[in-house]
């Protein structure tokens, strides 16, 4: 039984004080991606890197992709008005030839949604399969979530899967997540269990079937035959929202042309990325001094103030003596209305942090 409800949107910081631990995360991780078989033969000579073309494969994917969906369904009754729906509940069965599908069954092809995206220049479909948005807040495409889930092939063969609660920053995985795990939110609730675990209710719950070319494409990992359409299926706890060089500026918000790749967005063009860059415009007052800093004193347990659309929150402290929380906040200025932010704008070097 859930004796003790924790409201998750009031736990970021304890959240970030945990341990982070960090399971597999090589498994997943991009590097991987571009690990393509590079093998000599007998007489010395490299065989040529065969990559296949994006474009091509993606054709080949989808069509095994919808092939799939199209002959399996799952049990979409077990997930309706159900209160707090695990991934372990999906069931995806074959539908055999001359087979109907079962009454409070769904053919996974009239379930799905079908998302489109462009990736390495390459027009890309893949599919989601909501199974229970979630009530808590929705990650962005750079945060680090807490999940669990399972990966499969479309053979149905699991290659990999989480057994406790693992912490992943979007930004490391393959691009497919990325994309899907924002499509949903965080749990409603967890309750602290006396053995170190963690128990969530009503967590975000889907699946995701993705081509290769959101995935490892050419790149070898476990398990994973090279080409492989992947199925993910995922459960969503948490998530915190990153800020990788610490300049005060979330990096979803860093991604400046807003195409949810960060490594493509360099302000001053001295070849790092605005998400790992602390001075963004390169004009010599760092990032972080070129927002304006607001401090907010609330009672534990009062809700959060309500913050300005460019003003985000950097730290919240815990409870002191008097039960009393403290919230750093940045806010992202335009002291000068020329529609660039202070932080990116070269021309202006005011140091809000200056005595
Ligand atoms: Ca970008
Ligand atoms: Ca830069
Ligand atoms: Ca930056
Ligand atoms: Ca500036």
């Amino acid at each position: 039984m859930i004796q003790k409800y924790y409201k998750i949107v009031s736990c970021t910081q304890k959240i970030s004080n945990m341990k982070f631990r960090y399971y597999l995360l090589a498994l997943l991780g991009v590097s991987l991606m571009f690990n393509a078989c590079n093998k000599s033969d007998d007489d010395d000579t490299p065989d040529p890197v065969d990559v296949a073309d994006r474009g091509e494969q993606q054709i080949i994917d989808n069509d095994s992709i919808v092939g799939y969906l199209e002959t399996h369904y799952y049990n979409s009754g077990d997930f309706v008005g159900n209160p707090n729906p695990s991934m372990n509940d999906l069931v995806i069965t074959e539908l055999m030839d001359g087979e109907t599908v079962p009454a409070d069954h769904t053919l996974l092809m009239d379930a799905v949604e079908t998302k489109t995206t462009v990736f390495s220049e390459t027009d890309y479909q893949y599919y989601v399969l909501n199974l229970n948005e979630g009530p808590g807040d929705t990650p962005n495409f750079s945060d680090t979530v807490r999940l669990n889930y399972s990966g499969n092939l479309l053979d149905e063969s699991v290659f990999d899967n989480s057994v406790n609660p693992v912490d992943f920053d979007l930004t490391s995985l393959i691009r497919g997540w990325a994309l899907a795990i924002p499509e949903f939110k965080t749990a409603e609730s967890f309750v602290e269990n006396g053995d170190g675990t963690v128990s969530y209710y009503n967590p975000g719950v889907g699946a995701m079937f993705l081509p290769s070319g959101l995935g490892y494409f050419s790149g070898v990992s476990p398990g994973i035959p090279i080409y492989s359409p992947l199925i993910f299926k995922f459960e969503l706890y948490q998530t915190r929202v990153n800020d990788h060089d610490g300049d005060g500026v979330p990096s979803y918000i860093e991604d400046v042309d807003g195409d949810l790749i960060l490594g493509n967005d360099d302000t001053n063009d001295n070849t790092v990325a605005d998400y790992n860059d602390p001075d963004d415009d390169g004009d010599g007052v760092p990032t972080f001094n070129e927002l304006e800093h607001k401090e907010y004193e609330i009672n534990n347990g009062d809700p959060d103030p309500t913050f300005g659309t460019k003003e985000f929150e950097i730290s919240r402290s815990e409870p002191d003596g008097d039960g009393k929380i403290t919230i750093k906040t940045v806010t992202l200025v335009d002291s000068d209305n020329n529609g660039v932010d202070d932080y990116l704008d070269e021309g202006v070097k005011i140091d809000y942090l200056e005595e």
